[in-house]
């Protein structure tokens, strides 16, 4: 709809036009404002959940009218823009990250206390955004915040679930999940009610010849549900541009609900009807690099796809290009294969609704998609089952077949008579019943597919895609390793530390450009500059402790070791070779006498993370690790020697309170199963050392910052099929120390003992997948190592400097920069001063 005001009004807009607050006063003035009109309280019932809000309501008017600028200058310069596609947006809280990018948290510090409110405690008012399960999510979030920041024109598109992640309780032990309902009150999103999309589910496909005698195919019959856009807009940091993300809601397509029903008398069907409809965008689904292959999931997945599709279609359409012009205005990355859909549905745009014909709509679905894997776990990779897909989707199965054949046919000229290599590359699988290879779809539709930290990238090339590097060649394959934007993770995280990096380097410009951080080196022999570098890690211990205390109410000794690991419970991150190493560590104190203890080195290992709810041995995994904690911490041997601290609900919020407080962390998986890890790169950002395997980011983080300053241990990738095999094939024994640990559970040291009795298990008797036992002694051996060298302060601390100097290379803005240069082809707008 055209909608633009008439030459002769414009000029009473111009002089009415807002530009949000200003300085102290003006924000005082919007936060009033906001609580006695938007929110209808005044003086005398303005409680810190109405400040936040408040003051929310005034950032948000600001970043508004930014975003509306921003928008208008791409529409203006007419240039390329990339659509990050991302089922998962693990965003955690907007308000302080508002704040700090727009550079005016000093005026809300001042302007809330004047009104008689602390920061930091409106602050903690908001409820985190987690529509995301894990790093997958965290990292889309990451890549938001630098394209902004970075003035790239870009927009995310996701789901907006009513429901994010679950809540975790631990009750007895045990984790509980709870709704996360986080919309009641929500001041970051903006409904377009204007802005909407029929998208179309089952029916039928006919087909007719023209008069040309080409093909015609018509979806017919079915559903329709209406798709609804929120967006929240992303503020850069440091600079005005403001980025969009548009999250798609589900609705009846009838509006509330079928009147025809409700008037004939079908009152609950009619109901019914809606809420199916709502249903669709209702829920994230709480896996974490397992794919379940439900109905409900994919109509998520085409819901999102389509939408977003039909938008971006529609804002192309606008510039009056040729088609062919398409991937010169449009790149959009797909987030792991979540979105892949997206490649049928263009193809599907292009040939029946646009006319085009096949090869040419092929070319411009190709040359417009890029594809990210995250993960090569075999359970992780989706398959849709041909059957379900086909009742869904039926003209998309038709489209992908058509998709397969020609892509077959290339094959067959380049390797002809090799029917094996057909059957392993097809994107259908021929098993009962016949399932589509979403990954294969993902690299067929693709002009770029790449891996996340070198070593993964070397690995898809080497097993899971081998064949299509054949196929293809090996430059279709290449290698972006993941980044952390420094703005949430340094600068918000630990404000402290940003300001005496500040200090030494001169500026806050390293949080634009993360590799000034090498700076800092010069002063890493300097009296005060280390002094106050520790003070500061001990003051973000205080503050862990603190919450330890408030949470569990066990008392931790800040001035212990910190010893970490946070992130979604899983086998292959070996959080159970964590819990046995403490329980060896237990077992070894128990065995001292008092004056030998002595010599120990304190501890306080803690662990967080949340189980999908379905995954039975994770759940064990939280279990073990409350029953240690239940005895150890109350072992009067033991006292500050060792806590073992389960923190509940580990989400971006508390990720912000916990990474800080960290000395070591731990990074563990089984090598070769962890494409990158992110939270490696934000603990060392932030002074911690970390533990690991040599897997995923973790072997760049060690060429970056030396090998002098991480504690690798473990079996090598290239070594794990061999051991694999002999685990199966060969003479299998269990590690001693670790076989004493499974000694002390099985005698009920740490209470029931059955309950414990799968993860002993699954080393002792079932192959010991993940290479527990294999890995076992070099880990503890590690730990000890670990201990010796943190008694050496002096040490540690120049440990600490050298790798914080080092991390320049895990910024998002170098991931991104490497993305639009690489993979998208697309450059920032400038901003001009104005
Ligand atoms: C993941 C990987 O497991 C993780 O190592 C990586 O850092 C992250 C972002 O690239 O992607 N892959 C995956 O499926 N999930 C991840 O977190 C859920």
């Amino acid at each position: 709809v055209e909608a633009s005001i008439p030459e002769p009004q414009r000029k009473a807009w111009l002089e009415h036009q807002t530009h949000g607050f200003k300085d102290k006063d003006g924000f005082e003035k919007e936060v009033v404002r906001h609580v006695e009109t938007t929110l209808a309280r005044s003086l005398y019932n303005c409680d810190e959940q109405a400040a936040y809000s408040a003051c929310s309501l005034a950032f948000r008017d600001r970043l508004i009218l930014e975003w509306n600028r921003t928008q208008q200058r791409q529409t203006f310069a007419d240039s390329k823009r990339v659509y990050y596609l991302s089922l998962e947006f693990l965003m955690g809280r907007a308000l302080d990250n508002a704040m700090l990018n727009i550079g005016q948290k000093d005026v809300a510090k001042a302007g809330l206390a004047d009104l008689g409110f602390r920061i930091e405690d409106v602050i903690e008012q908001e409820h985190d955004a987690a529509l995301g399960n894990g790093g997958l999510g965290r990292l889309a979030a990451c890549f938001l915040d630098s394209l902004a920041s970075l003035n790239y024109p870009a927009w995310g598109y996701g789901l907006r679930y009513r429901y994010g992640i679950f809540k975790q309780e631990i009750i007895d032990g045990y984790q509980v999940e709870v709704p996360d309902y986080w919309l009641d009150f929500n001041p970051w999103e903006f409904p377009r009610h204007d802005v909407t999309v029929d998208i179309q589910f089952y029916g039928h496909v006919t087909k007719r010849t023209d008069d040309n005698g080409k093909t015609i195919a018509t979806w017919e019959g079915g559903e329709i549900v209406k798709a609804v856009a929120y967006d929240v807009p992303i503020p850069g940091y440091a600079t005005p541009s403001t980025n969009n993300l548009r999250l798609w809601s589900s609705k009846a397509a009838s509006g509330e609900f079928d009147f025809q029903k409700f008037n004939s008398g079908d009152y609950e069907n009619s109901v019914a009807d809606q809420q199916r409809a709502e249903t669709i965008s209702a829920v994230l689904y709480p896996n974490d690099n397992l794919d379940r292959g439900k109905e409900l999931r994919l109509k998520q997945q085409y819901f999102w796809v389509a939408a977003s599709l039909y938008d971006i279609v529609r804002r192309f359409k606008k510039s009056k290009r040729a088609w062919k012009e398409f991937p010169d205005q449009v790149a959009i990355q797909l987030n792991d294969t979540h979105p892949t859909l997206a490649v049928v549905e263009l193809q599907r745009i292009l040939v029946d609704l646009e006319g085009l014909d096949w090869e040419e709509a092929w070319n411009i679905v190709t040359s417009t998609f890029g594809y990210t894997n995250h993960t090569v776990l075999p359970e992780a990779l989706e398959k849709w089952s041909v059957p379900l897909f086909q009742h869904l989707l039926p003209r998309h199965l038709q489209l992908i077949y058509d998709i397969n054949l020609f892509f077959l046919q290339s094959v067959e000229r380049k390797f002809p008579k090799d029917r094996d290599m057909l059957a392993r590359v097809s994107i259908i699988e021929e098993s009962q019943p016949k399932m589509i290879r979403m990954a294969h779809l993902a690299i067929v539709g693709s002009h770029k597919v790449n891996g996340v930290a070198e070593l993964h990238s070397d690995l898809i090339k080497t097993t899971i895609f081998k064949d299509f590097v054949e196929v293809f060649g090996p430059d279709k394959f290449t290698n972006v390793t993941n980044g952390i934007t420094p703005r949430r993770w340094l600068h918000q995280a630990n404000p402290r530390l940003s300001e005496l990096i500040s200090s030494k380097t001169g500026s806050n410009n390293f949080l634009k450009d993360l590799t000034e951080l090498a700076k800092i080196e010069h002063y890493k022999d300097d009296a005060d500059f280390r002094k106050e570098w520790a003070e500061i890690k001990y003051a973000n211990k205080v503050r862990l402790a603190k919450h330890i205390k408030n949470t569990t109410g066990v008392d931790v000794n800040p001035s212990a070791l910190f010893d970490v690991q946070v992130k979604r419970i899983h086998e292959y991150k070996r959080q159970q070779m964590n819990i046995f190493g403490v329980i060896h560590r237990y077992l070894t104190l128990k065995s001292l006498s008092p004056e030998e203890r002595k010599k120990f080195q304190p501890r306080v290992s803690i662990f967080g993370g949340k189980a999908a709810p379905g995954y039975w041995m994770a759940k064990q995994i939280i279990h073990l690790i409350n029953a240690v904690g239940a005895v150890v911490n109350n072992d009067k041997d033991i006292g500050d020697l060792l806590k073992v601290i389960f923190l509940e609900d580990y989400n971006v919020s508390k990720a912000e309170m916990i990474i800080p407080a960290s000395d070591i962390s731990e990074h563990i998986s089984t090598a070769g199963t962890e494409a990158s890890g992110t939270s490696n790169m934000k603990f060392v950002l932030n002074g911690g050392l970390i533990i690991g395997t040599c897997d995923g980011a973790n072997i760049e983080i060690t060429r970056e910052i030396g090998e002098q300053n991480i504690f690798l241990f473990g079996n090598l990738a290239e070594d794990v099929e061999d051991i694999r095999h002999n685990h199966t094939y060969g003479s299998h024994t269990v590690d001693p120390d670790l076989a004493k640990v499974f000694e002390a559970i099985e005698k009920g040291t740490f209470g029931e003992p059955n309950d414990f009795m799968g993860m002993i298990s699954a080393v002792r008797d079932h192959g010991d997948f993940y290479l527990v036992s294999d890995d076992f002694h070099s880990y503890i051996e590690t730990q000890e190592l670990v201990d010796k060298a943190y008694r050496d302060q002096d040490g540690w601390i120049t440990k600490s400097i050298e790798s914080v100097a080092r991390m320049g290379f895990f910024s998002s803005d170098r991931c991104i920069n490497e993305y639009a240069e690489g993979i998208w082809n697309i450059e920032p707008l400038p901003i001009k001063e104005q």
